[in-house]
This record gives structure tokens, C-alpha cells and sequence, in this order.
């Protein structure tokens, strides 16, 4: 597999394993997307000082509104996450040259 496909494989696996810790296994509720934010994404988590953040997270994602996020639902968290990392990345860069 090329790294990238380890990547998408590595997303689907832990969306999976979270999301399968009660009755319904292909869909994260809000306290298995609270688990998944601390145990997977420890310094996001740190850095919002709000403890309202994984609800409002939820409420941002939960396109249809049934208090979980399938698969699709939660792929822009990821995705965003990225972006601002890539920022960061980016600037990194840019510092470096210099
Ligand atoms: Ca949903």
C-alpha cells in the first residue's frame, strides 16, 4: 500500500473503532467523538480551552441532526484539521528559509 492509502485506511480504522464502542457501530455518538478527540487528537483538545468544544464539534458535523456522525459527518473535522496544520506547516517553512 503506498502512504496515502495507509492514511485513508488508518482514518476509516479508527472512526471504526471508536464509533463501535456501543449498540450502534457505524456511527459515533458524542461521548465516543469525545473519546476519539482526547485519546487521538490530545494536543487539539488541549489548545481549546472551552469545555463546550466537542459539543459544539458535534453540532457543527451533525449535518442530519441524529446526534451522531456517520463516516461522511465526521471527514471534515479531519479535513479541517489538516488545513490548519498545513498552515502551520507552511509557515514553518517559510520561517525556515529565511
Ligand atoms: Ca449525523
Amino acid at each position: 500500500m503506498t502512504e496515502l492509502e495507509k492514511c485513508m485506511e488508518s482514518l476509516i480504522f479508527i472512526f471504526h473503532r471508536y464509533a463501535g464502542q456501543d449498540d450502534d457501530g457505524r456511527k459515533l455518538s458524542k461521548k465516543e467523538l469525545k473519546k476519539l478527540i482526547e485519546e487521538e487528537l490530545p494536543s487539539f483538545i488541549k489548545a481549546q480551552k472551552n469545555p463546550q468544544t466537542v459539543d459544539s464539534i458535534m453540532k457543527d458535523l451533525d449535518l442530519n441532526k441524529d446526534d451522531k456522525l456517520d463516516f461522511e459527518e465526521f471527514l471534515p473535522l479531519v479535513a479541517g484539521l489538516a488545513l490548519a496544520c498545513e498552515k502551520c506547516y507552511n509557515s514553518r517553512e517559510k520561517k525556515g528559509k529565511k
